[in-house]
């Protein structure tokens, strides 16, 4: 990690102005992270913007709202006044996210050339080309895990809210420190704490409307077993995210003798998407490869052309059918 952040600092001494920019529908890994990157570059005597697509707020889940509303020390922008901030010193930081039409406003391309992507996601094939420093990593637990040890490379102390954000998208990003969660992911754990993360905001912080509540609930509601060990969803509505997909993937491993889980649903018009989930036995990788996907022994997923909710269903069971 030594090498990567020697060479992002070399990089990043180039450039005067610093705009960070994550996912669409960001979580608090994303927004946490990207907090805790401009925290680092302010220090570094760098101007440094995070991009929103939307002043809104209430576009934003209600963890990103409470964390938007929080944080006082960070300056956002917008698509209104975003071409006046940009020049030739400009680099544009992708974090948590490296394809160009899953960026939180993917028309920036267009205003800027100077590109920097970090991220922890399995790499697709549309990954963002001609940048300046491509890194992923996708044995690391979230992107708060890269971003804090950035910040301890650089000697630079996180503010009590900004690491409380970023305590509580690690937490998201492992599901409550069982995913993806190895040694390294409890140091930043406690790195975080020492910088004062507060476990009392940090509970505020990850509650969620009853509202999305109630919505995943009867997702899970209407989740089947197959095969004795492996949990099922397919969501009924349309436009559904993948976020969505994997949160219900993660949550219906919880259940007792669950080894396994697959959700399913209506990405868009032509797709299907399916997120699914082990805990070590069952190799999904495997089962996603063989719908065109892939991913991790654990956590993999895939996403299917032309074909209706159905007809995927269908084909994963036999896939399953013929592997079990
Ligand atoms: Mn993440």
């Amino acid at each position: 990690m030594e090498t990567l952040f020697q060479k992002l600092t070399e990089v990043l001494s180039k450039y005067q102005t610093i705009i960070i920019m994550s996912h669409q529908n960001p979580d608090l890994d994303a927004i946490g992270s990207s907090m805790g990157l401009s925290q680092i570059l302010t220090e570094m005597g760098k101007k440094s913007y995070i991009l929103l697509h939307t002043k809104d707020k209430k576009e934003y889940n209600s963890s990103v709202q409470q964390a938007l509303e929080k944080v006082h020390t960070v300056e956002f922008l917008y698509p209104e006044t975003l071409s006046k901030k940009i020049g030739e010193d400009t680099v544009l930081i992708v974090l948590d996210v490296h394809q160009k039409e899953r960026v939180e406003y993917p028309e920036i391309f267009d205003l800027v050339s100077n590109v920097i992507v970090l991220d922890h996601h399995i790499k697709s094939n549309s990954y963002i080309k001609d940048t300046e420093l491509f890194y992923i990593d996708s044995t690391m637990s979230s992107m708060v895990e890269l971003i804090s040890h950035y910040a301890k490379y650089c000697g630079v102390n996180l503010s009590v809210i900004v690491s409380t954000i970023m305590l509580a998208g690690m937490e998201i990003d492992t599901n409550g420190f069982n995913l993806k969660t190895t040694e390294k992911t409890f140091e930043v754990a406690a790195f975080l704490t020492s910088m004062g993360a507060d476990s009392v905001l940090k509970q505020t912080l990850l509650k969620e409307s009853k509202d999305e509540f109630l919505r995943r609930a009867d997702f899970i509601k209407s989740s089947f077993v197959f095969h004795k060990n492996i949990g099922m969803c397919v969501l009924p509505t349309p436009n559904c995210k993948k976020e969505e997909l994997a949160e219900v993937a993660e949550e219906l491993l919880n259940f007792e003798y669950i080894e396994a889980t697959f959700a399913i649903g209506q990405l868009n018009e032509n797709t299907v998407g399916v997120s699914a989930r082990s805990m070590g036995d069952i190799n999904v990788c495997d089962v996603m490869k063989a719908m065109g996907g892939g991913g991790h022994i654990t956590n993999a997923a895939c996403e299917v052309q032309d074909k209706t909710v159905k007809e995927v269903e269908r084909k994963l069971k036999n896939i399953l059918g013929e592997l079990l």
